[in-house]
């Protein structure tokens, strides 16, 4: 048997190993003083993080200004969980799937269709929907209908703002979006999981509610295929499949759309499917959530998922446990 007698930092010169490395972990840089004390010495993480950069790897950067939710920054799900437990059928139905399938997917370059009842229809570049001056970092809480939940660093921009600069006509009562269909690259998508492709809306107040955001990105830089590379939807009060992904079609209209899952599976999920305590899943509890990675931990579900202040006058009246 060889064995190499030089460890793996040896060949990495001393003036590589600066103090961002500390990035690699989170909680360390922002806990302790990154000062002096940093330099003195090379720790095994800050070596970690220079060989990661020479395999081309990048490790995660806490965004710099959070225009909203500051408040989670110490509860952020660690990079590898976000990027590594993904739902995401058209890579496979384990969770490891798409982050193993996902590799040759192909994010660019990338145009998305608006059309319907709006008065700019047409198809735009991802550069000329998603403007620069109007990107954002929002942490926000994330829970699937599964039970388990994250908290995660987005980057993108309100929804709000490319659904006003399509102008929506009178008629246009709900929003529906669209992911690619490409059984080349998404291997799921050759098997009959879902009917393809997934589809997902909102009703025109969700989508322009202020929380409602198209994503590009995840801390700090652009979304890892597995995450829904390049464009997708987060609405942070709502179960987590209407979070659509990979998202190459936005079509007002006036009728409700018929969701992929309602479709599959219409007496478990619904259109609105908002976070709430109280309403159970068919098949399980939903008073309670599981943050990853940990299976032990649990907290309490919060109704609207702890949005109900900005969120829950759109449904005053409606009755939440039958319009599931
Ligand atoms: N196109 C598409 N979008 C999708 C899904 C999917 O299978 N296909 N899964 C949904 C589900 S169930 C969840 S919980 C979230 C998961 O997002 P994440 O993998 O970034 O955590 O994506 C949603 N968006
Ligand atoms: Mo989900």
């Amino acid at each position: 048997m060889l064995i190499n007698p030089k460890k793996p930092w040896d060949d990495i010169p001393s003036s590589e190993i600066t103090p961002e490395d500390v990035y690699l972990n989170r909680r360390e840089f922002l806990g302790a003083a990154v000062g002096a004390a940093g330099l003195a010495t090379i720790r095994p993480e800050a070596v970690a993080a220079a060989i990661r950069r020479r395999a081309g790897l990048q490790d995660p950067e806490v965004p710099a200004i959070v225009s909203m939710g500051e408040e989670l920054r110490d509860d952020a799900t660690e990079w590898r969980h976000v990027t590594g437990h993904n739902n995401f059928y058209e890579f496979g139905t384990d969770k490891r799937d798409p982050a193993r399938n996902a590799g040759s997917f192909q994010p660019a370059p990338w145009s998305v269709r608006i059309e319907g009842e709006c008065e700019n229809p047409g198809d735009y570049a991802l550069e000329d929907l998603i403007r620069p001056g109007e990107v954002e970092d929002r942490i926000y809480r994330f829970r699937c209908v599964e039970t388990w939940s994250m908290v995660v660093p987005w980057r993108g921009v309100p929804l709000r703002n490319v659904i006003s600069r399509a102008a929506p006509t009178n008629n246009a009562r709900y929003v529906r979006f669209e992911t690619v269909f490409r059984p080349e690259e998404m291997p799921g998508q050759n098997a009959p999981i879902l009917p393809w492709p997934y589809v997902e809306g909102l009703r025109l107040d969700e989508a322009t509610n202020l929380l409602a955001m198209l994503v590009t990105g995840v801390y700090g830089r652009d979304l890892p295929n597995q995450n829904g590379a390049p464009l997708r939807l987060i609405v942070p009060w709502k179960y987590g499949f209407k979070s659509i992904k990979s998202i190459v079609k936005i079509s007002f209209v006036e009728e409700m759309p018929l969701n992929t899952w309602q479709e599959m599976q219409p007496n478990e999920y619904g259109f609105f499917a908002n976070v709430n305590p109280e309403v159970d899943h068919p098949r399980w509890s939903q008073a309670r959530e599981k943050p990853l990675p940990s299976p032990f931990r649990s907290r309490d579900t919060e109704l609207f998922n702890g949005y109900a202040e900005q969120v829950g006058h759109m449904y005053a009246g409606m009755d939440l446990a039958r319009w599931y």
